[in-house]
């Protein structure tokens, strides 16, 4: 946990947020800026800079946001869905714990912007 971290004061409790899936290693939760019907965040309750940190240090820990993303899907979306995990400040990153995107409710377009 660090204390500047928007997601790791979500996890502890410390800013509201509207909470759909919990696991003992991963939260789910609506994105405060949707950009799709359906936009959900799944981040991994300890602090991972990105996607690629995560996955070096705790591919389980990965396999579990993917799996609470599709269970996600699969409520909110019958399944359809886009997933995506920015990297980095040029690919939109902002916030630097890792998380998913679960994009879904409306056809998606290609090359996404
Ligand atoms: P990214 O730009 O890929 O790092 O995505 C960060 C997302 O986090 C962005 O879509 C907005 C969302 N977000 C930022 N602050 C908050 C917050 O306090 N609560 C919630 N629910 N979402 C937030």
């Amino acid at each position: 946990m660090t204390a500047e971290c928007v997601f790791c004061r979500i996890v502890a409790g410390d800013l509201p947020a509207a909470v759909l899936v919990e696991t003992d290693t991963v939260l789910a939760f609506r994105d405060i800026a949707p950009q799709a019907p359906v936009h959900v965040v799944v981040v991994p309750k300890e602090h991972h800079t990105d996607v690629a940190a995560l996955a070096a240090v705790d591919p389980a820990g990965l396999a579990e946001v993917v799996k609470v993303a599709n269970e996600v899907a699969e409520r909110e979306a019958e399944g359809e869905y886009r997933l995506v995990f920015n990297t980095g400040p040029d690919a939109g990153q902002s916030v630097f714990h890792a998380h998913g995107h679960v994009l879904a409710g409306r056809l998606m377009g290609w090359p996404p912007g």
